[in-house]
């Protein structure tokens, strides 16, 4: 039953065996996890975010095939928060990278969203954590839109690609509203469409509103990804970017700020489980919630009471 061993020794079956464990919060998977911590590190998280539909599962396939080509071996997890059900994001993303997943070097995994407690961006720093373990090179986290999870999951990764496509201007508004300072890379897909050039330049024109002219400075290309063209730039400028954290003392400080932020994380949920699980019964929590609702209590009030019975027990 040892799963890390197997794992460790490239047991591909051991992988898939944790990431359910994973996801079905089994207490085993956390020893398992904690086993593999000393041994990740090592690869280059590489996140695709943008709205649906502009072609992020292709370009994840093509960026695949091109890593797979400078001899990098590669993982991907893809998050579906518009699928209700893990089976169907699965096959449909299976379907859609028909030529990554019948190649034995790439290990794909996607991640439904009815998820437990500790929610999306938990588990997906875990299946990112497995598949560094597991010796791979570059992982790839295809994730949809700018909600709050993406935006957590984005933090995880050490390059985050957003990608856009022509015709889709509201959605740019969106990119202004909050992707724009977590974008290392900007990609237009779909540049075999009318409006390529209007897109690239609504994002370029951002960009330069950045004050910031030291430091990295991202870079707006262009793909057809159906077509794979313009993917090995894309390629290359994600290793570029890589070298650039590297050189500029980025990915330490990075590292820093990653493991605060899950730890702290990982703190909240599991005072929260505490709490539920100790301080208040469902009814209770029912009848407090209650009372807030009927405007006799307020919420810091309520939370005040709640921490009191903990404390008191
Ligand atoms: N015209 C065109 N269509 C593309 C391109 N890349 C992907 N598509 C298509 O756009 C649709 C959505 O692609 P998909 O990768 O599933 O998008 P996602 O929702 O962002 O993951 C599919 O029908 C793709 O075949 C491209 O470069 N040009
Ligand atoms: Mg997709």
């Amino acid at each position: 039953m040892d799963l890390v061993p197997r794992i460790l020794g490239g047991d591909r079956r051991a992988v898939a065996r944790l990431m359910t464990l994973v996801e079905s919060g089994a207490p085993e998977a956390k020893k398992a996890l904690a086993e593999l911590h000393p041994h990740t590190g090592k690869a280059h998280i590489v996140g695709i975010t943008g709205p649906p539909g502009t072609g992020k599962s292709t370009l994840v396939d093509k960026l695949a095939l091109e890593f797979l080509k400078r001899n990098k071996t590669v993982g991907i997890v893809a998050v579906d928060p518009s699928s209700p059900f893990t089976g169907g994001a699965f096959l449909g993303d299976r379907i859609r990278m028909s030529t990554v997943a019948m190649d034995k070097r790439v290990f794909i995994r996607s991640m439904g969203t009815r998820k437990k407690l500790g929610g999306l961006a938990r588990g997906t720093n875990d299946f990112i954590r497995i598949l560094d373990a597991y010796g791979k090179d570059i992982i790839l986290v295809e994730t949809v839109g700018a909600g709050q999870s993406e935006v957590d999951i984005v933090r995880t990764a050490h390059t985050t690609i957003i990608v856009e496509a022509p015709g889709m201007g509201d959605d740019i508004q969106a990119v202004k509203a909050g992707i724009l300072e977590i974008g290392d890379i900007f990609v237009v897909n779909k540049a075999d469409r009318d409006g390529v050039e209007r897109t690239m330049r609504e994002l370029q024109t951002m960009l330069e509103l950045n004050p910031d002219k030291e430091g990295w400075q991202p870079p707006v290309m262009e793909t057809v990804a159906r077509d794979g063209v313009g993917i090995e730039e894309v390629v290359d400028k994600a290793q570029e970017h890589m070298a650039y954290l590297k050189e500029s003392g980025m990915l330490e400080q990075g590292l820093k700020q990653r493991a605060e932020l899950e730890l702290l994380a990982i703190v909240r949920e599991e005072i929260s489980r505490h709490v539920l699980e100790k301080g208040v019964e469902r009814e209770e929590l029912d009848a407090l919630l209650d009372r807030i609702m009927q405007l006799e209590l307020d919420p810091y009030s309520a939370a005040e009471e709640v921490l009191g019975r903990l404390r008191d027990r």
